[in-house]
């Protein structure tokens, strides 16, 4: 049977894969929500709408943000920081849906870190074209605290490097409704997204959206 075959095929399996020491694919972790993730993504962007922010160089990046959550990630010439309010608005970020709290901590329960309640997630937009450059995740107080990604959307190619810029990056394929948990000694590694390929996704259409939950405070 050609599609009982398929199942047995490790690109496809559902079963957890570690990457590296302290971080974990779930893969396709988030699919049974899809629809709810992105119906609360939706309302949160009415709020708090995709901005192209600036960083502390003066380059405007090309995934466009937006957060919810107690706190939000934020960058422009003065640094990257989290932030209680939305600067465009100056009120508070949207609420994180209780969907979201709850994948994440069965996710994160699923890697073995129990207990994680993030404060912050950044929704990031990648339209064909948007990247994100090699960087790490440092502007946290609790580096013990895992961060957990869910993608959504067109697959992207994920760079996954090490403690230095200048180690070599593995590159992982990050699906719609994949989730990875980062924490312990994957905590501190260089990380980026390639430049996102044309496509068309059957809920999203030409776009990819992650969701990277963080503890900021
Ligand atoms: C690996 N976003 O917003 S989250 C980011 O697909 C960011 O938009 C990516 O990196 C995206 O900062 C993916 C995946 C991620 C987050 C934190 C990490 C991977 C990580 C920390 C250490 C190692
Ligand atoms: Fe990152």
């Amino acid at each position: 049977m050609q599609t009982l075959a398929l199942f047995d095929e490790p690109e496809i399996s559902r079963e957890p894969k570690q990457i590296a020491d302290g971080a974990m694919l779930l893969p396709g972790f988030a699919l049974a929500v899809d629809r709810e993730l992105l119906e609360a993504v939706e309302r949160i962007v009415t709020a708090a709408p995709f901005r192209h922010l600036q960083t502390p160089g003066g380059l405007t990046m090309s995934v466009a943000m937006s957060n919810c959550g107690h706190q939000g990630w934020v960058s422009d010439r003065r640094g990257y920081r989290y932030e209680a309010c939305d600067p465009l608005s100056g009120q508070p970020w949207p609420a994180m849906p209780e969907s979201f709290a709850a994948l994440v901590s069965t996710a994160a329960t699923a890697a073995g870190f129990e207990d994680f309640k993030p404060d912050a997630c950044l929704i990031n937009r990648y339209l064909p074209g948007a990247k994100m450059s090699l960087h790490q995740d440092r502007d946290e107080r609790d580096l013990s605290a895992p961060i957990v990604s869910v993608s959504l959307g067109l697959p992207a190619v994920f760079q996954f490097g090490g403690l230095t810029r200048k180690d070599a990056v593995q590159r992982v394929p990050l699906m719609h409704g994949d989730v990875v948990v980062w924490g312990g000694a994957a905590r501190l590694r260089f990380h980026g997204v390639l430049m996102l390929k044309a496509g068309q996704h059957v809920l999203l259409g030409e776009r990819r959206i992650n969701l990277t939950f963080r503890r900021a405070r």
